[in-house]
């Protein structure tokens, strides 16, 4: 695999060697600064030039009473609730110079109110509590077309948004969303290209509650040949403040391309409020080498143009040289890594060891290997408690820093479950190895495990947004499209697994797990079945066990509330899903925070796919393909049978809930 970095090399060289002898060519003038300034003493449809000035995206409106800009708009139909808005300059900004590599330099003040607004009668009684919610953020976006999420994305970013989605902004958040990192619900945040702030400033500490009702402003400026911000705020009418609240080097230009929207974007999530931009000047001064046609280029120009066969000729042949010896030397260096590699590969495969001096040659990053147990140790703090992800009855997972710099997540399994459950370690091995060579976009990469006498270690790769769960019960609401595809990617990847006779066995909503861009990615898999010794089970057994996990997770995907109720009396939700089927009342089940813009149509299908995977193997249970199909609507769904089916064994000591898991090893 070395040859990739070969590869890189080369091509690197080459494309420099391109990219010089074209910029011999362009001839650059005198360096000039490109400005521009925007100013809105307040915001006021009588202002002809407003209306082509701001761009007014999502629920955005502009308040003449106010004077400002609300977000979302107060006369929105329906609640407040769930909405989110931008505000953006319409004309685009050089906020990046591509010659010399470097952003501008801007500054922009601002004077922004919160109004409390609750909109639902049974929380009026509530009113401190449903208020404040999500945020307003100063945005730097690629276009003037997008509005992004709304509760804690605030507008800014939305679960879709791919790398490539160049986005700064500064985040004045009035919730609190731990699994976006946030200290607390008052603070100003540093977002780039990403809705996990990368610094977080905590208002409070400098006596300042943002949703207070009163005026603030902000002045924010950047110097982007220092690479620095600095960030004031106070309250309106106090003049410039003599101490900032943050300022830090920083370095925008990764998250900016030359021309750049900047504006305003908000949102409102379970808890509302306006956001009010009352005034805004922003100014930026960025450095362009002026295009001047000289008498050279013009003569260069008509040369081209007269003799251009010869021109092209004459330019090509140091390329094409260049390329030809590029080819040639990759060629040979990927024969001898091959040759090398296949001959390790023979040495290597009566070991168990990987020698530790292999570390200072970087590994394939994507291939799974023995850890050992020190390297564990330093990763997770020697098994910090404070690294401590989460807990069992098999394992404790901990959060760790590889020596590269990696994040990933360490299972350690119990001593205690081994000896207690009678499992044979080596069979566990055996499995760890056979899903560590499983390669799928929508199974979590293993990379490695450890194991002694004492100890059994599975290392993942770190998800950064958390596990499904989460999202599904917490804070956040997860919108139809994006759960449809969790459970398509949740289904493609379990039919994977099965056609490598493999099985994941330990299928919930906590071993889903989502990406940056809320891609899932099924982790935390079983190895081995919890209810009894798994070596007497073919993996066949595994997999039925599988598919009715997975028809429960549908269910709460469908429904967002978990299979076991916490609230004592009310059923748990298979047993709910199968009454509401007798009834024929499956709608009722769909979550209604997701509002109107569910497909309902699909998510009563997807919920018929979901009970189909509970039915008894024999009666009907689909296989994970049949599952795939039914979700491609390459079949019609088979009848479902009018009442709940009895599970023969439907207690999980544990859960105390039916499982495919225990219902399986009973029979
Ligand atoms: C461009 O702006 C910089 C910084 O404001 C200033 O120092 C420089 O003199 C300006 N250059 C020109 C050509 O105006
Ligand atoms: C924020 O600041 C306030 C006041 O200084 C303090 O009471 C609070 O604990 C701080 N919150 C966090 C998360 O640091
Ligand atoms: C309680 C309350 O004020 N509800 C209102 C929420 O907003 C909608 C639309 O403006 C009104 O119809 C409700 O009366």
């Amino acid at each position: 695999m070395d040859y990739y970095y070969w590869f890189f090399f080369l091509f690197s060289i080459l494309f420099s060697n391109l990219v010089t002898s074209s910029d011999d060519k362009v001839p650059t003038g005198p360096i000039i600064n490109v400005t521009k300034h925007i100013s809105f003493q307040e915001f006021n449809s009588n202002n002809p030039r407003l209306k082509q000035d701001v761009t007014l995206l999502g629920s955005a409106i502009i308040s003449d009473e106010k004077t400002s800009v609300q977000i979302p708009d107060p006369e929105q139909q329906g609640d407040l609730k769930h909405l989110a808005g931008r505000a953006i300059y319409s004309s685009p900004v050089r906020l990046f110079d591509p010659v010399s590599q470097t952003s501008a330099s801007f500054e922009t003040t601002f004077s922004f109110q919160f109004e409390a607004k609750s909109n639902s009668s049974n929380e009026t009684s509530d009113l401190g509590k449903s208020v404040g919610g999500s945020g307003l953020t100063f945005i730097i976006v690629p276009d003037e077309l997008t509005v992004g999420r709304s509760g804690p994305w605030l507008g800014m970013l939305n679960d879709v948004c791919d790398d490539d989605y160049n986005t700064v902004a500064i985040e004045f958040d009035t919730r609190e969303n731990p699994e976006f990192g946030d200290p607390n619900d008052n603070h100003l945040g540093i977002n780039l290209g990403s809705i996990v702030s990368t610094a977080a400033i905590n208002a409070s500490d400098v006596g300042v509650q943002l949703n207070d009702g009163s005026i603030h402003r902000v002045w924010i400026s950047y110097d982007g040949k220092k690479r620095f911000i600095d960030i004031r705020l106070a309250p309106d009418g106090r003049g410039y403040p003599s101490k900032s609240v943050y300022s830090s080097s920083l370095d925008l230009s990764p998250y900016l391309n030359e021309y750049m929207f900047v504006g305003f974007s908000a949102a409102t999530g379970n808890h509302t409020q306006i956001h009010n931009i009352l005034s805004w000047n922003f100014t930026s001064i960025s450095q362009a080498s002026l295009r001047i046609p000289s008498a050279e280029t013009c003569q260069n120009k008509i040369r081209l143009q007269n003799n251009r066969q010869a021109e092209i000729a004459h330019r090509k042949t140091p390329n094409s040289f260049f390329i030809f010896l590029a080819v040639v030397i990759l060629l040979i260096i990927v024969l001898i890594n091959l040759y090398f590699s296949s001959y390790k590969r023979d040495e290597n495969s009566n070991e168990t060891i990987i020698l530790p001096e292999k570390k200072q040659r970087p590994m394939p990053p994507n291939k799974a290997r023995r850890f050992t147990i020190a390297e564990i140790s330093s990763a997770t703090r020697n098994f910090s408690e404070l690294q401590i992800l989460g807990s069992d009855e098999k394992s404790i997972t901990y959060k760790a820093t590889m020596l590269n710099g990696c994040n990933v997540v360490v299972k350690r399994f119990l001593t205690q479950f081994f000896n207690t459950h009678g499992f044979e370690k080596r069979q566990f091995h055996k499995e760890i190895k056979a899903i560590s060579k499983i390669r799928h976009p929508n199974l979590a990469p293993i990379r490695g495990w450890c194991y002694d006498n004492q100890e059994t270690i599975v290392v993942y790769d770190y998800i950064p947004n958390g596990s499904l769960d989460k999202w599904l019960f917490g804070v956040g609401v997860l919108p139809w499209t994006r759960r449809f595809k969790v459970v398509k990617a949740l289904a493609e990847s379990l039919l994977h697994l099965h056609s490598k006779q493999l099985a994941h066995k330990n299928v919930k909503s906590s071993s889903v797990f989502l990406d940056v861009s809320f891609r899932a990615v099924v982790g935390d898999f079983g190895f081995v079945l919890t209810s009894s010794g798994s070596t007497r089970f073919e993996s066949m057994v595994s997999q039925t066990a599988d598919v009715f996990e997975f028809g429960v997770v549908v269910l709460e995907i469908v429904a967002g509330r978990g299979r076991k109720s916490n609230r004592p009396g009310e059923r748990d939700l298979l047993d709910l899903a199968w009454a509401m089927h007798e009834v024929q009342q499956k709608e009722t089940l769909v979550d209604r925070r997701m509002g109107a813009v569910v497909n309902l149509d699909q998510a009563i299908r997807v919920l018929d796919i979901g009970l189909l995977c509970t039915l008894n193997e024999n009666k009907g249970r689909p296989t994970m393909e049949e599952v795939v199909e039914l979700l491609n609507m390459e079949k019609p769904i088979p009848e479902l049978p009018s009442g709940r089916p009895v599970c023969l064994f439907p207690y999980n000591s544990t859960t105390g809930l039916c499982s495919g898991y225990a219902c399986t090893a009973f029979k």
